[in-house]
């Protein structure tokens, strides 16, 4: 029956149909379905095909915003029982969190904050087209042990590298680990540009900063 369910979640993120998508996210929290299973087997399949059918042309920049708008309506229902895990922990870090320059994707990035805030970190999200000085800035006034840069394009994430080398010049480069992210971004290139560590999706990125504080 859930497989069901997960089906029609990623086609109503396809569909683009934004009222179909919280329905579902809801009938998923009734049904005893765990948030972070609905978005994983759900709604972010839905998400990626979209993004096939665009790059193969099929889809329009409206269809990529319909898609976006239906995978937000889902998440805003589904980010509060997300949320709630994390309350009552103590906390384990402080995380700057924000899509880089240029860049307007939020999805990914939010939930990435989502993760990390329902896993006991105090998260503060910049929000998205964050100049690179701004995350310097926000990692010196929170004194963040963590700073999570995400990038969606092949020429936004060339600021992932601005952002390290900025906090290089600041003299804070070592006090903060640095985390990168985002559908093109690879090991490889966390590697080439100096980050401490890369993940491929929000669950497995607070793998990631537990590791790297020692947690
Ligand atoms: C939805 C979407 C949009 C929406 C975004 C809506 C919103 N409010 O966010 C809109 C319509 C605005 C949009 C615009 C554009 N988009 Co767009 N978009 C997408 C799409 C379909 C889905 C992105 C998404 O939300 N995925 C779901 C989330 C959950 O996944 P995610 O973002 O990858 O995040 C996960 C991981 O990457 C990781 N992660 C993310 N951030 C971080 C950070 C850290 C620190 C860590 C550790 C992990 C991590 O964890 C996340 C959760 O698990 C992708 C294709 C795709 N499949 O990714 C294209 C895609 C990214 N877009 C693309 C393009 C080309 C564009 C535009 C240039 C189109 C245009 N002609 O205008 C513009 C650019 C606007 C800009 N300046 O930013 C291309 C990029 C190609 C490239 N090589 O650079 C893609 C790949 C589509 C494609 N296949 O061609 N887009």
């Amino acid at each position: 029956m859930s497989e069901e369910l997960y089906k029609n979640m990623a086609q109503a993120v396809i569909d683009g149909d934004d009222e179909e998508a919280a329905a579902l996210a809801q009938q998923a929290l009734d049904a005893g379905i765990g948030p972070l299973d609905a978005i994983n087997k759900g709604f972010t399949p839905g998400m990626d095909t979209v993004g096939e059918l665009y790059a193969s042309g099929e889809y329009f920049l409206p269809d990529l915003i319909l898609g976006g708008e239906a995978m937000k309506a889902a998440l805003a229902v589904l980010e509060p029982a997300l949320n709630a895990a994390g309350q009552q922990r103590e906390v384990l870090g402080k995380l700057v969190l924000g899509t880089v320059k240029g860049d307007i994707h939020e999805i990914g990035k939010s939930l990435v904050g989502s993760m990390f805030a329902a896993n006991g970190f105090e998260v503060y999200d910049l929000g998205i087209d964050i100049e690179s000085a701004d995350f310097v800035t926000a990692v010196q006034e929170y004194q963040a042990d963590l700073l999570g840069l995400s990038a969606l394009l092949t020429t936004t994430m060339l600021h992932q590298r601005t952002v390290i080398e900025l906090l290089e010049e600041a003299g804070i480069r070592d006090q903060v680990k640095v985390l990168v992210g985002g559908c093109p971004v690879t090991q490889q290139w966390a590697d080439d540009i100096g980050a401490d560590g890369f993940a491929e999706d929000a669950a497995n990125a607070v793998m990631v900063a537990k590791r790297l504080l020692g947690k």
